[in-house]
């Protein structure tokens, strides 16, 4: 598998599948989940609305992940995954993990070959850059899948050197 970074907004890229950092109710919010939804249009807010409908009446668990249309966005999918809310007290780090290899898994039944990362959880749910890109890195290269390019898309300049200074 091939790792690469990019500095930028994740709702320009082409790829198959685009992760949303989105939250529980599937229903959008600010950040990577409010630019996915403004750009990708209705259509992708009226699939999550079924999917709670039908699956997830409780909301998408912390870690899981969940896939839809891309709506009018460069992709065929976004996968929606739901990130911890950074903890001192408690160690969250197996549900921030799990939503990079639940998205893996989920863009393997789809058959996406590049998948297109935000960082998860450091933006609203405060997980500090440094931390967020040791877990994301390990996660996807101990991760077994059939994804072909994992391209992490890092918003600002910062974030871009946690995860290069790692790589
Ligand atoms: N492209 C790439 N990265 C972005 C973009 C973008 N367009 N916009 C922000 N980031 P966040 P979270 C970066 O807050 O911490 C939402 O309200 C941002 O700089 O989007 O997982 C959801 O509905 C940060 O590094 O997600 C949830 O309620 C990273 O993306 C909650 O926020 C993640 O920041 C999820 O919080």
């Amino acid at each position: 598998m091939d790792i690469t970074l990019v500095q930028g907004d994740i709702t320009e890229q082409r790829a198959d599948a685009l992760v949303n950092a989105a939250n529980s109710s599937l229903l959008g919010g600010g950040g990577v989940d409010g630019a996915i939804h403004r750009r990708g249009g209705p259509e992708i807010l009226e699939e999550c609305r079924r999917l709670r409908a039908s699956t997830y009446g409780a909301g998408l668990p912390t870690g899981q992940a969940v896939a839809t249309t891309a709506g009018r966005l460069p992709a065929r999918w976004v996968i929606h995954t739901v990130g911890p809310v950074h903890s001192a007290s408690e160690d969250r780090s197996h549900l921030l993990a799990s939503c990079y290899r639940e998205s893996l898994r989920v863009a393997d039944t789809l058959g996406a070959a590049l998948v297109a990362f935000p960082a998860i959880s450091t933006g609203v749910y405060r997980w500090p850059i440094d931390d967020a890109a040791r877990i994301a890195l390990d996660a996807v290269l101990q991760a077994t899948t059939r994804v072909a390019e994992v391209r992490f898309v890092l918003f600002d300049a910062r974030a871009y050197a946690a995860f290069e200074s790692l790589l």
